[in-house]
């Protein structure tokens, strides 16, 4: 065994092992969730699969606020996301100020005017008709609550110097699904938004330099009026290949 005693933390697991991993110290602790019966596994996933169909993009948000423990719980279950080395390179913004909500909806219409006016070109506008879209973002200041992530490019040691970060998009991206299910779940409807370019979210929220902005999520309760496009799944046997 090499010397491992240097990089032991103080507050060690009591049943931590310590294995070389190419000659260095690798600590790991047990792991034992106690094993679902198939049956209640078949259940539970079916059950689940039932209520993931449930969720709708929404863009026509009522007023009404949430609960904000519960968009702060959907984040903290976003945050158990795997990510690249277990950087969790991410940050949440929790926007509810509804003075930085209006400033985010002027720039964002800003730019989105200039993406439909002709910068997204004929066949992704086309592409875009069957969902109703616009430049014309109200969800940015309907919806009571707007969640900005940002996905950290690197991150910055003590003395300024760069770090990188690895698989930053895919990290972000899983993370951004895991919270898209949990304010499902957890009864709130919402909406990937992305702005694009969308460096005026780092200005108006004050985010340091090495935070690149992923997509808005505006959180809230469909409005009693909402409409969604009669959008059609893929069937499993679409999107699956066993082998
Ligand atoms: N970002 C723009 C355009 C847009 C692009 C795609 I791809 C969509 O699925 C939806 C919208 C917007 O938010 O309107």
């Amino acid at each position: 065994m090499p010397d491992t005693e240097q990089s032991k933390p103080e507050t060690g697991h009591p049943e931590e092992r310590w294995t070389p991993i190419h000659g260095q110290p690798y600590r790991s602790i047990p792991y034992r969730p106690a094993r679902m019966p198939e049956a209640e596994s078949l259940s539970q996933a079916a059950e689940l699969k039932d209520r993931m169909r449930e969720r709708r993009t929404v863009r026509q948000f009522s007023p009404d606020p949430v609960p904000t423990q519960a968009v702060r719980d959907a984040i903290a279950c976003a945050a158990t996301a795997p990510s690249g080395a277990h950087q969790q390179p991410w940050t949440f913004a929790l926007v509810q100020d509804p003075e930085i909500r209006r400033r985010i909806r002027e720039a964002a219409e800003h730019e989105e005017r200039v993406s439909y006016d002709g910068r997204l070109g004929e066949e992704w506008l086309a592409a875009l008709r069957p969902l109703g879209t616009d430049e014309v973002k109200r969800h940015l200041t309907d919806a009571p609550a707007l969640i900005v992530v940002f996905q950290q490019r690197y991150w910055l040691g003590e003395d300024g110097t760069k770090h990188k970060h690895y698989y930053v998009d895919e990290s972000v991206g899983i993370a951004v699904g895991m919270l898209l299910s949990a304010l499902h779940l957890s009864g709130l409807a919402a909406l990937v938004h992305t702005p694009s370019p969308m460096r005026f979210l780092s200005q108006v929220l004050g985010r340091p330099e090495n935070e690149k902005a992923f997509a808005v999520v505006p959180v809230g309760y469909p409005a009693p009026d909402c409409q969604v496009p009669d959008l059609v799944r893929k069937a499993l046997d679409q999107v699956l290949v066993e082998v």
